[in-house]
Parts: structure tokens; sequence; C-alpha cells
């Protein structure tokens, strides 16, 4: 199982932390998905047969920015 943090830009409220969970949880391999508003991140957890870049495009589709480092 693997772990990657995303870091966003444009959450304001607990519908934003929503609909990032939402789109990340569809995405197939992912088993758990926690957002925080306050740090501005998700912390997704995979099973690796998605490329890190699926989650910071799902993310982007539901409107959001991602801070790419
Ligand atoms: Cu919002």
């Amino acid at each position: 199982m693997l772990t990657t943090i995303v870091h966003i830009k444009g959450m304001t409220c607990g519908g934003c932390v929503s609909s990032v969970k939402t789109v990340l949880e569809k995405i197939p391999g992912v088993s758990n998905v926690e957002v925080s508003l306050n740090d501005g991140q998700a912390i997704v957890q995979h099973d690796g047969s998605r490329e890190d870049i699926i989650f910071c495009q799902a993310i982007e589709g539901a409107g959001f920015e991602v801070i790419r480092q």
C-alpha cells in the first residue's frame, strides 16, 4: 500500500473537502482518502496501480488547484 500526499489550493469549506474526497475515492486502486481543509491536502492510500498524476488531474477536474513540488 502506498501513500501519496497532494497539496491543494482553493478548498474553502466542507463541501470542497467532500468533492475532493469523492473524486479521489472513485479512482480504481484507491483504498482510503483523508482530506484536510486546514492543511490544504489530501492523503491518498492506494495500491500503486495509478500514477500520482491521475490524482492531481482528478482534483483539478473537480475545480481545485494542485500545488506541484
Ligand atoms: Cu467549498
